[in-house]
C-alpha cells in the first residue's frame, strides 16, 4: 500500500473471486485506478477478475450491492472532484455511505477506492500513474482480498 502510515501487506488471495466497479468520471485518473486494482490483484495471484463500469461514482453503491453476495471481494473505484456546487458533498456521501453499508451488511469486503479531491491534481498524484505519488487502486484491492483471506480464515 502507498501513502503516509499505510502498511506493508503480503497476500495470497489465490482462488478469490474479485469483481472490480469503476466509474468512468475523470477518464485519466480512473485509467490508472483501475490499472492500478488490476495490478494489486495481480500481485495478490487472484486471477478470477470482472471488471464492470458504471457512469458515475453515485452508481458505484448499487452496481457493488449486486455483486457483493456473488464475489469473494469488490473493489469500488471512482474519483470525485469538488466543484462550484454541494453536489460534491452530496455524491461522496451517498457514495461512502453505501459502500460502507453493504460490506457490513452483506459481509463481503468492499475495497474503498473512491478518491474525493479539491482539484484534479490531487486526484492524479493518487491515481497511480507514472508521476503519482500514491497507487490508490492498488491500495484497495489489497485491502479487500486481504481482509477477505482473513474473514475465510475465521469461518
Ligand atoms: C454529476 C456528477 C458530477 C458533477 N461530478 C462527478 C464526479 O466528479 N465524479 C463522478 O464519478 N461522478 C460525477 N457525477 C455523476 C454522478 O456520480 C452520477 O453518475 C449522476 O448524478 C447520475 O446519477
Amino acid at each position: 500500500m502507498s501513502g503516509h502510515g499505510s502498511p506493508q501487506i503480503a497476500v495470497d488471495g489465490t482462488g478469490l473471486r474479485v469483481a472490480i466497479v469503476a466509474a468512468s468520471w475523470h477518464t485519466t485518473v480512473m485509467d490508472g485506478l483501475v490499472d492500478g486494482a488490476q495490478r494489486g490483484l495481480a500481485d495478490a495471484q487472484v486471477e478470477d477478475v470482472t471488471l464492470v463500469r458504471v457512469p458515475g461514482s453515485f452508481e458505484l453503491g448499487v452496481a457493488c450491492a449486486r455483486l457483493a453476495p456473488s464475489y469473494d471481494a469488490v473493489v469500488a473505484l471512482g474519483v470525485v472532484i469538488r466543484g462550484g456546487t454541494p453536489h460534491f458533498d452530496y455524491v461522496c456521501h451517498a457514495a461512502t455511505s453505501a459502500l460502507s453499508d453493504i460490506s457490513v451488511r452483506t459481509g463481503t469486503p468492499v475495497g474503498f477506492g473512491l478518491l474525493t479531491c479539491d482539484t484534479e491534481k490531487q486526484a492524479l498524484d493518487r491515481a497511480g500513474l507514472p508521476d503519482s505519488i500514491e497507487d490508490k487502486g492498488h491500495e484497495a484491492a489489497t485491502a479487500a482480498v486481504a481482509t477477505a483471506v482473513t474473514l475465510k480464515g475465521l469461518t
